[in-house]
C-alpha cells in the first residue's frame, strides 16, 4: 500500500495571547505523522484571507469550533486517501472545497492547519530539507523585535516593532547570541532610566516614550553598549504598521497629523541618523501612491517591506512588482491559507528580485514550522519576535538545531 492520508483531526488549543486556535493532525496509513498549529494576527490587513471565529460569549467570542468542524467534517472527507507528498493536489482540493477568493467559507485558519499538517506528514526526515528538495539553502538572518509598540503593546509608541538585525556574523548562532545580548542590554538601559514596564505580545519591552524616535535611540545605544558595531554587525529594522494610525487620508504619529509625503520625510531623516536596513509597512495598506514615491526615493538605501500591503497574496504582489511599490515582501502563511499558495508567492517575489521574510504572527504557539520553511525556501530572512517567551524562542531554538547541519548563514546587508 502506498502512503495515503487516513485521517485528519483538529482540536482547539490556546495561543500565546490566551485565545483559542486550531491544532490539526494528519495520519498517514493510520499513524500520526504531522501536527501543526495556526497563528493569529492583531494588526491584520483588511485584504488577508479570513480567519473564522465563533463569536458569542464563550472565549470572548474568539472560539474556533466552527473552523474545527470544517476540518473534522468537509476537509477530512476531501483529504482522506490523498498522497501526503502531493502538496499541490492537497491544497488545490482545499481551495476548491472552500470555493471563495478569501477562504471565507471554511476559514483560512481551517485550511492552513490542514495544509501544514499534511506538509509535516510528508517526510520523516528534516522538514527544511524536504521543502528545499535539493536546492541551495542558508540560515535566515533574524529580525528580532526587542521593543514593542502599536497594536502589540499598551504604550504610547506608534511604531509597532523596533527590531535588531544581526547580519554581520559568520554563523547563525553567533548572530543570535549578539541579538540576545542586545535584548538584555536594552533591558538594563530601560531599568536605569526608569522606563522598564511590561513586555508586549512578541516578547519585546514595551515602555512609554516621549517620541517614536526615542525607540531608535534606545535600540541604537543598546547595540553599542552590548559591544557591537551598529550598521556593520547589527542594524535596526522597523515595522511601522502604519495602517493602524492612518484614516485613509492622514497619518497620526507623535501626536501630529501628517501626509504620506511628510511621513516619508520623517523616515528619510531617521535613515540619515540611524543604521536602519529595513522598514516594513511605512504606509497604509491601500496608499499605493505613498509606497511608490518612497520606494522611488529610498529603495536603493533601505529594504522596504510590504506586509499589510501584499498580505501574501499573488495578485497584490504582482501589482507591487509592476508599480515598484516596495522591494521586499513579508510572508505569512495564514494571510493566504495554504502552503502551495505561499510557496508560489515566495517564488514570484524572488523572480522579481524582491527580498523575502518569513514571519510569525503576534499570536503564536510553540509550533516552529516557519523556521523550517525559512531555511527550506532559502528566504534569507525570518521575523519571529524577541528572544523571549517560548512562543518566540521555539523558532530560534529550531534554527539552532537546523544550524547543526552545517548549512551557511545568509550574507545580507
Ligand atoms: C506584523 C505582525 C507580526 P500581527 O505586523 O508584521 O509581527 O503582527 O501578527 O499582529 O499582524
Ligand atoms: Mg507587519
Amino acid at each position: 500500500m502506498g502512503a495515503a492520508i487516513s485521517d485528519i483531526f483538529a482540536r482547539e488549543i490556546l495561543d500565546s495571547r490566551g485565545n483559542p486556535t486550531l491544532e490539526v493532525e494528519c495520519y498517514v496509513n493510520d499513524i500520526l505523522r504531522g501536527q501543526a498549529a495556526v497563528p493569529s494576527g492583531a494588526s491584520t490587513g483588511t485584504h488577508e484571507a479570513v480567519e473564522i471565529r465563533d463569536g458569542g460569549s464563550n472565549w470572548m467570542g474568539m472560539g474556533v469550533q466552527n473552523a474545527i468542524q470544517n476540518v473534522n467534517g468537509e476537509i477530512r472527507s476531501a483529504l482522506i486517501g490523498k498522497d501526503p507528498s502531493k502538496q499541490e493536489a492537497i491544497d488545490s482540493a482545499l481551495i476548491q472545497l472552500d470555493g471563495t477568493s478569501n477562504k471565507g467559507r471554511l476559514g483560512a485558519n481551517a485550511t492552513l492547519g490542514a495544509s501544514l499538517a499534511c506538509l509535516k506528514s510528508a517526510t520523516e526526515g528534516a522538514l527544511w530539507s524536504y521543502i528545499s528538495s535539493g536546492e541551495e539553502v542558508a540560515l535566515p538572518v533574524p529580525m528580532m523585535n526587542i521593543l514593542n509598540g502599536g497594536a502589540h503593546a499598551e504604550s504610547n509608541v506608534d511604531v509597532q516593532e523596533f527590531m535588531v538585525v544581526p547580519h554581520g556574523f559568520a554563523s547563525f548562532t553567533e548572530a543570535l547570541r549578539a541579538g540576545v545580548e542586545v535584548y538584555h542590554t536594552l533591558k538594563s538601559i530601560l531599568k536605569k532610566e526608569g522606563l522598564l514596564s511590561g513586555i508586549g505580545d512578541e516578547g519585546g519591552f514595551a515602555p512609554n516614550l516621549s517620541k517614536n524616535e526615542e525607540g531608535l535611540k534606545l535600540v541604537h545605544q543598546s547595540i553599542i553598549n552590548a559591544g557591537y558595531s551598529p550598521g556593520n554587525q547589527i542594524s535596526i529594522a522597523l515595522d511601522i504598521a502604519a495602517q493602524e494610525f492612518f484614516d485613509g487620508e492622514i497619518y497620526r504619529i507623535d501626536g501630529k497629523e501628517v501626509s504620506g509625503l511628510e511621513l516619508g520625510q520623517l523616515y528619510s531623516s531617521w535613515l540619515d541618523k540611524y543604521p536602519i536596513t529595513s522598514i516594513e509597512d511605512p504606509f497604509g495598506e491601500d496608499d499605493w501612491e505613498s509606497w511608490i514615491a518612497f520606494t522611488n526615493l529610498e529603495g536603493n538605501r533601505v529594504q522596504i517591506v510590504g506586509d499589510d500591503l501584499y498580505v501574501t497574496n499573488p495578485n497584490r504582489l504582482l501589482r507591487g512588482i509592476e508599480d515598484r511599490a516596495s522591494n521586499s515582501i513579508l510572508i505569512k502563511l495564514n494571510q493566504i491559507g495554504t502552503v502551495t499558495e505561499t510557496m508560489e508567492v515566495i517564488r514570484m517575489a524572488k523572480e522579481a528580485g524582491f527580498g523575502t521574510i518569513i514571519s510569525h504572527r503576534s499570536g503564536e504557539t510553540e509550533d516552529h514550522i516557519i523556521s523550517d520553511i525559512a531555511v527550506g525556501t532559502n528566504s534569507g530572512q525570518i521575523k519571529t519576535g524577541a528572544p523571549a517567551r517560548s512562543d518566540r524562542t521555539s523558532k530560534y531554538n529550531q534554527l539552532i538545531r537546523i544550524s547543526e547541519s552545517g548549512i551557511p548563514y545568509t550574507n545580507l546587508f
